[in-house]
């Protein structure tokens, strides 16, 4: 298998960190969505967008909750870090979605000011965006309680809301100063201590 995509993509790195996890062999080639890479990448995946996984069978996969799905089927599941069915799999689901949509919206703000000359520049979107990123990472620290978000054990939700987290260290950090979060901050911690998510740290 084949995962295009830089680590520094939340949305790359929640799937490098779960083939990881699952112990998978892959390769990554890190192709980004823009520059010489974009009409390569658009061979792959029509909208342009990373992740794609690319199969040994050479069928190509995107979007990284549909890569994840495969991901879990492929590996049974006993392994699968999203359960397969029941309150767990809505509650694992659901906060990686808000972990996504929260990651989204902070994306949004950097791509306002990385795509938009400045006289384009609209306060009020970006202001919103940042409204709603700090919604959803405020609701996934209240979902906390010092431990793993489901179930007692590390599941997506863990992995994803602690790659979110991370990310906004990263790419928007006065978004993320503005919010306090330090049970976010000690999943992430505890993700770190897993050699297989901490791997996957991008090299900035
Ligand atoms: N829903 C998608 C989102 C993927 C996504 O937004 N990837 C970003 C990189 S962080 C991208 O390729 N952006 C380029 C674009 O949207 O034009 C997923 O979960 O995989």
């Amino acid at each position: 298998m084949i995962l295009l995509g830089r680590y520094l993509s939340p949305f790359v790195r929640r799937v490098a960190a779960t083939l990881e996890i699952y112990g998978l062999t892959f390769a990554n080639n890190p192709l980004q969505h823009t520059g010489d890479d974009a009409p390569h990448l658009r061979k792959h995946n029509p909208v342009g967008r990373v992740p794609a996984l690319i199969l040994d069978d050479e069928r190509v996969i995107v979007d990284s909750h549909v890569i994840l799905d495969y991901l879990d089927r492929l590996v049974g599941a006993d392994k699968a870090l999203t359960p397969a069915g029941g309150n767990q799999r809505d509650a694992v689901l659901n906060i990686a979605g808000i972990a996504t949509g929260a990651v989204e919206k902070a994306i949004a703000t950097v791509y306002e000011v990385r795509f938009r000359p400045q006289d384009k520049r609209h306060v009020p979107w970006v202001e919103r965006c940042s409204e709603q990123a700090v919604g959803g990472f405020n609701h996934l620290e209240n979902q906390l309680d010092g431990g793993w978000f489901v179930g007692g054990r590390m599941t997506q939700a863990d992995v994803t809301a602690a790659i979110t987290w991370q990310f906004t260290e990263l790419a928007a950090p006065k978004l993320k100063a503005s919010i306090s979060a330090p049970k976010l901050d000690a999943l992430v911690e505890r993700m770190m201590a897993e050699p297989a998510y901490a791997k996957t740290l991008p090299k900035t």
